[in-house]
């Protein structure tokens, strides 16, 4: 089925069709060329911690097939990729340069600009050093410091090529999932550590954003997923409440530090005497709040919620992260996710496109100083398997990337200002805590071989990219 666009819908010109990666989910070589490991690599050593034992050790092997990955990209027309730089590869233990590790992003970046393919640069997608987590890690205001070092090592080998830098991905992940919820690196479970880690992190993106802009860096943005919090009974009090809490630490507790240089008021009532008081220090909020030149929008699903126990007989949630004890959402514990009755993918997310665009719509009216966006992450997971010819019918994964694209149209229509689209994922890869069972990408990575094969979704968003360019 093609695309239902608004009447007269044309895409902006310009409009970027793009595919996004993460460092840790595909290079592997975790332990060659001077790389040391990242709060990821121990993580998995813990038994337990990642489905299956699965590590990232080798993951799709990127890094000794960087110039074929990247050859996808043309085969599939795209006009950008969005990749992450790891920082112990590129200064191992957070010590000294790695000069084969900086040497290997700037030949990605020469060969994707050889490609004329847009080089997006992020600078952390969650991979911390090992040794920086053993010495307190994003717990520590010294790692948001680290952080712009780091920064400014990428920027000055990669800094005359790269123009589209984004600092943090996902924080919400890598700060309560990661130090509250114990579900990600470094599996942690104390909500100061998460309101902490928090903070530094929000630092961290302000102090490497006013050092790369002060170096030139020519965009500089965040990535932020970002959820629509709906109230399971939009009547019932608790539920509004539990919708409030959840967008408030989900969302705008990211987005006012950054674009307001506040925390929201709601959100610091939410959280009072869990921490963030102590680590939060004058002046910091106006260093968060330096100007960024776009917002990067991931989304993949919204969250019904309650403030209600969830009614008798609902399914269990297959996420670690909803086990006793094990809660990312601090300060609203008691908050409940009860199941809409809704189509769902492989990771139990549900599949509700509307809801892209109702965000989109969102953060346009409600945030004035907002820059422009890009959806830096969308996608879905499905248990697809190739058929006798090697060949994956992935019609799932399509209608999803269709609805959601035309929701993308449907917020441009109404004014909001979206400069591109990246597909999560180019490849299929190692999906963090659920290891290599989860499988997002366009392309199929064979999981014995390793062989690449373009899956029928990735054909389907190359046919609708180039349509748009007409
Ligand atoms: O694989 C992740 C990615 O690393 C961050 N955003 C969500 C994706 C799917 O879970």
């Amino acid at each position: 089925m093609a695309l239902q666009l608004p009447d007269g819908f044309r895409w902006p010109s310009g409009f970027l069709w793009g595919a996004a990666t993460a460092a840790a989910q595909i290079e592997g070589a975790a332990h060659e060329d001077g790389k040391t490991d990242s709060i990821w690599d121990a993580f998995a050593r813990v038994p337990g911690a990642v489905a299956g034992g699965d590590t990232p050790e080798v993951a799709i092997d990127h890094y000794h097939r960087m110039p074929e990955d990247l050859a996808l990209l043309t085969e599939l027309g795209l006009d950008a990729y969005r990749f992450s730089v790891s920082w112990s590869r590129v200064r191992p233990d957070d010590a000294a340069p790695n000069p084969a590790g900086l040497d290997f992003y700037s030949r990605m970046v020469d060969e994707l600009l050889a490609r004329g393919v847009r080089p997006f640069l992020t600078l952390y997608h969650w991979d911390l050093p090992q040794a920086v987590e053993e010495r307190g890690g994003w717990t520590l205001r010294e790692t948001a410091e680290r952080f712009a070092e780091y920064a400014m090592l990428v920027h000055d080998r990669l800094g005359d090529r790269v123009e589209d830098w984004t600092t943090l991905n996902e924080p919400f992940c890598s700060t309560y999932i990661a130090y509250a919820g114990g579900e990600h690196a470094p599996g942690r479970t104390e909500p100061a550590a998460a309101l902490a880690a928090l903070h530094h992190q929000l630092l961290g993106h302000g102090l490497a954003t006013r050092a790369l802009r002060e170096a030139g860096a020519a965009r500089i943005g965040i990535s932020l997923n970002l959820t629509n919090a709906v109230p399971a009974d939009p009547d019932d009090p608790a539920d509004l409440d539990a919708a409030r809490r959840i967008d408030a630490l989900w969302n705008r507790g990211f987005l006012e530090p950054v674009l307001r240089g506040a925390y929201p008021e709601d959100f610091l009532a939410d959280v009072r005497g869990l921490g963030l008081e102590e680590v939060l220090h004058e002046g910091d909020l106006a260093t968060i709040a330096a100007p960024i030149d776009f917002l990067g929008v991931n989304h993949y699903h919204d969250d019904q919620v309650s403030g209600r126990p969830l009614p008798a007989g609902t399914p269990a949630s297959r996420r670690p992260t909803d086990r006793p004890g094990r809660s990312p959402f601090v300060g609203s514990e008691h908050v409940t996710f009860p199941p809409r009755d809704l189509p769902r993918t492989a990771m139990d997310w549900e599949v509700h496109p509307e809801g892209l665009k109702h965000l989109l719509t969102r953060l346009t009216g409600d945030y004035p100083e907002l820059p422009p966006m890009y959806i830096t992450e969308n996608g879905s997971a499905y248990l697809d398997e190739p058929d006798e010819h090697g060949v994956v019918h992935d019609a799932e994964r399509i209608a999803y990337l269709e609805r959601h694209l035309e929701a993308v149209a449907g917020a441009l229509a109404d004014g909001a200002d979206v400069r591109g689209y990246f597909a999560w994922t180019l490849l299929d890869n190692f999906e963090w805590a659920w290891g290599y069972a989860e499988r997002f990408g366009l392309v199929r990575v064979d999981p014995e071989t390793l062989e690449r094969t373009v899956k029928d979704s990735g054909r389907h968003f190359a046919a609708i990219a180039a349509a748009a360019r007409l």
